[in-house]
């Protein structure tokens, strides 16, 4: 009796939660049709759609009855594809159909579906509940095969791969969240699994609340749903992690390219008011010669909170204010939060109601809700009417000088409510649906960010919009910057913010970066240096911090610290050719600026779980230090040559180092064969144009790569207007060669010198020569043409005037390539 009791109880405990058990599944084909590059199934009242966008990129949808309703997405661009050649074969059990590509295996009793690569690799496989719905509910399940890691879900607190672990998205405004918050405020229902070196990934295109499973359920299966909408889910046939982003953002589209002085340091805080305290840090910046390009205005700049006010006691004149930071070439960006105030004196609350933008009840009475101003209504941004409104707004806002705009707020976070946030209930336009906010909730951030974007290019429209916003959803990245929201000032979120920012940045969203210092709590020193050098390499470089803390700017923390900090923010502006390349490459292939180990090295063990370290662009890997008084640092290192970023050092890779950290210091490695474009250090990005163009190169036996500058504000590249040279460098028995390629595109070559430094060359060359002609030997760096060895750094320096030919070095009798580390001074 005793027993039986004990087992019954085990037996309850041990029951899956009661909640679905009326999960109904797809069951058997009954019928099924072929049309184009897609096919549809029937069973019973379900229906089951597969089709072939690409060749690597298949689509499954699937309804409990009836027919497919139309598909409207905020986040998959429309777009016109070359139609794909599908064939089809079917036998007693099976329908195949199959790209070029890409094979789906549709098992007809029951209907579950299997996705192979052309070498019949599988992808993803139903396990056996496949598609199923409970209500509302919607999900499916795969079978985990062995081995498989799981990452992706953008803007997920913890560590980045996503294994044994689940997860829910639903836009949630959370200070000071921890490892284990779970969920915050973006969605990202987009995962890539890995398995033995091979990528595919799924896009889950749903915006109800939704969940990932990677394993809780069962280590045999993983699973995603969602409380509402439809089954439908696109695949990415990879076969590497690049592929499967190339793919991914084909599909909802890429970064543009962001002005370029947004890639220079940026400092905000909860708030700088009045005007003359952002008057005095901005004189700070310039007389303590430290670099910095944007300042913020947090919500204290406004009358009230009243979004699109300016504060007439702390900023009586904010044009004047904004033009005379601009000529000190300071950008400022003002937060707007989505919070209209209930108020009849307050023109956006008046027009917003004359114009009827704002959410309302399926009753008809507008929804109101409690945030920083007090009670506000809640624009619409799903109606074109709502947009139009706003439009006129934020033309104001960048006719007074603003010169971009921070989206706070926009989950959107309503207080003093048990949900924290809008009614579930309430009507969306949603292209004319009118469907509740659990459909648009989680997409109310990235439309807020979509009708600013679309507003700041109309006011200009040859200008690049920046935009940094708190809340996304996936394909947010074509509309925002983004980052991390309100951390925490501790080691532990440091430590946090390496896996945030990667976990983005490989689920399509690059343009990434967190609170330097943290956002709550006071950072000591050390930790705002560590975080600052971190942040060298995050695409978005922003210091900000919570109201009422301490001072948190680089000069905070004494004169040791501030220097320090000078030479980390210095290094920035260095490495802002390489960055911007970096960029450019993400615009145009989805490829993210930071990468995860595991993604440029999915076959390598000590990949899988590495949190600390990440590649920054092609060449570059970084190990930021993330310990109070670390002053060195374990570093695995992917197979190959890599140099020590500072010091030159040779490392064989495909094995841990240990390397020495000092205080000043970030440890970053450069792949070998790798051509490093850097500039001159200048106080904002456009004081002057990169000159010299300075290219190190860390010599292979050949590589190449290109340069790609353009004027850094206008769309004018998109029309031909950037000089795009190709790199190329070759070493074979004491031989140099170094050729940048003639230039390409509509913009002038600038009238500048390039600075080519060759890295590890042991002794002086007999010769330099540009083409036919011979440089001349200098007995210190070059000012003018000509080139210069040094024995003791092992460096040859050639410096040549740029033009647009094709430039060709040559340097004859140097030692060959040393096959170990030499001494390092
Ligand atoms: O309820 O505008 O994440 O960066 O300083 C807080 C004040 C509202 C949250 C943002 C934070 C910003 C703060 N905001």
């Amino acid at each position: 009796m005793a027993r039986a009791t004990i087992t019954l109880i085990a037996v309850l405990f041990f029951l899956p939660p009661q909640s679905h058990a009326q999960w109904r599944s797809v069951g058997s084909v009954d019928t099924g049709f072929v049309r184009g590059p897609a096919a549809e199934f029937h069973s019973g009242s379900a229906a089951v759609r597969i089709s072939f966008l690409t060749e690597e990129i298949v689509r499954v949808r699937a309804v409990p009855r009836g027919a497919f309703p139309s598909s409207r997405s905020v986040a998959v661009l429309p777009k016109d594809r070359p139609a794909v050649q599908m064939v089809a074969a079917e036998d007693d059990s099976l329908v195949r159909l199959s790209s070029a590509r890409t094979t789906v295996n549709v098992r007809k009793h029951p209907l579950r579906i299997s996705v192979h690569a052309a070498d019949g690799t599988i992808l993803n496989q139903d396990a056996a509940r496949g598609m199923a719905w409970d209500g509302a509910e919607v999900r499916v399940w795969k079978q985990r095969i062995s081995n498989e890691h799981f990452y992706g879900l953008g803007e997920k607190s913890g560590i980045l791969n996503r294994t044994s672990k689940s997860y829910s998205l639903w836009n949630s405004d959370i200070p000071a969240y921890r490892a284990d918050t779970d969920p915050l405020y973006q969605s990202v229902p987009f995962i890539m699994t890995i398995r033995d070196g091979r990528a595919q990934g799924i896009f889950f295109d749903n915006s109800y609340r939704s969940s990932f499973d990677f394993g809780v359920e069962s280590d045999a299966r993983y699973a995603f749903g969602a409380n509402g909408g439809e089954i439908d889910y696109y695949v990415f046939a990879g076969p590497t992690p690049a592929d499967v982003l190339r793919q991914y953002t084909d599909l909802v589209g890429r970064m543009p390219l962001p002005p370029r002085w947004a890639l220079g340091y940026q400092q905000s805080r909860w708030s700088y008011t009045p005007d003359a305290k952002v008057r005095q840090i901005a004189r700070t910046f310039r007389q303590k010669r430290i670099p910095c390009d944007v300042i913020y205005l947090d919500i204290d700049y406004m009358e009230g909170y009243r979004v699109f006010t300016w504060n007439e006691q702390n900023f009586p004149r904010p044009a004047e204010l904004l033009a005379d930071l601009a000529r000190d070439g300071f950008k400022v960006v003002p937060i707007i939060d989505p919070g209209i105030k209930v108020d009849t004196a307050y023109r956006a609350y008046r027009t917003g109601m004359q114009e009827d933008v704002f959410l309302k009840y399926p009753s008809g009475d507008i929804f109101l809700g409690n945030v920083w101003p007090g009670t506000c209504a809640f624009p619409d941004f799903s109606k074109p009417s709502t947009r139009a409104w706003w439009s006129r707004s934020i033309a104001e806002l960048r006719e007074t000088g603003v010169r971009g705009f921070w989206t706070d707020m926009n989950e959107p976070s309503v207080f003093d409510v048990p949900t924290k946030t809008i009614d579930l209930s309430v009507i969306h336009d949603d292209g004319g649906e009118r469907t509740t906010h659990a459909k648009n909730h989680n997409v109310y951030g990235m439309q807020m960010t979509e009708a600013t974007y679309a507003a700041a290019r109309e006011a200009r429209p040859n200008e690049r919009p920046f935009i940094l916003t708190r809340a996304s959803f996936a394909g947010g990245h074509r509309f925002a910057a983004a980052w991390t929201g309100d951390n925490v000032s501790s080691w532990e979120h440091l430590q946090l913010a390496v896996p945030m920012c990667l976990g983005m940045s490989i689920s399509g969203q690059p343009f990434v970066g967190s609170d330097i210092g943290g956002f709550i709590g006071a950072p000591d020193g050390e930790l705002y240096a560590r975080w600052l050098q971190f942040s060298v390499f995050t695409p978005l470089m922003r210091t900000h911090t919570v109201i009422g803390s301490p001072d948190q700017e680089p000069w905070s923390f004494g004169a040791r610290f501030e220097s320090i900090n000078r030479a980390t923010i210095e290094l920035r502006y260095r490495l802002l050719p390489y960055l911007y390349n970096a960029m450019r490459q993400a615009s145009e292939t989805g490829i993210p600026v930071m990468r995860p180990l595991i993604f440029s090295y999915p076959s390598d063990s000590g990949a899988v779980w590495n949190d600390t370290e990440f590649l920054f662009g092609d060449d570059l890997l970084v190990a930021p230090v993330l310990w109070l008084g670390e002053r060195e640092r374990d570093v695995h290192l992917p197979k190959g040559i890599w140099y020590d970023f500072w010091t030159n050092e040779r490392y064989e890779g495909g094995r841990d180092v240990r390397v020495t950290a000092p205080l000043e210091r970030i440890p970053v490695f450069v792949r070998e064969g790798a051509i490093i474009p850097t500039q001159q250090i200048l106080q904002y990005v456009d004081q002057a144009g990169v000159n010299p163009l300075t290219l190190t190169v860390y010599p292979a036996a050949n590589s190449s790569s290109e340069y790609y500058g353009d004027d850094g504000i206008s769309f004018d590249y998109e029309r031909g207007g950037y000089l795009l040279r190709s790199l190329s460098q070759l070493r074979e028995s004491g031989e140099l060669r170094f050729t940048l390629g003639r230039a390409n595109g509509a913009l002038p070559v600038p009238n500048r010198f390039v600075d080519i430094r060759l890295i590890g060359v042991e002794r002086a060359p007999g010769m330099v020569s540009l083409g036919e002609r011979k440089l001349l030997r200098m007995r210190a760096l070059p000012a003018g043409e000509g080139w210069h060895h040094s024995s003791a750094t092992r460096v040859l320096h050639v410096r040549v005037k740029e033009s647009g030919d094709e430039l060709s070095i040559h340097a004859v009798g140097t030692a060959p390539t040393p096959k170990s580390p030499g001494p390092r001074p």
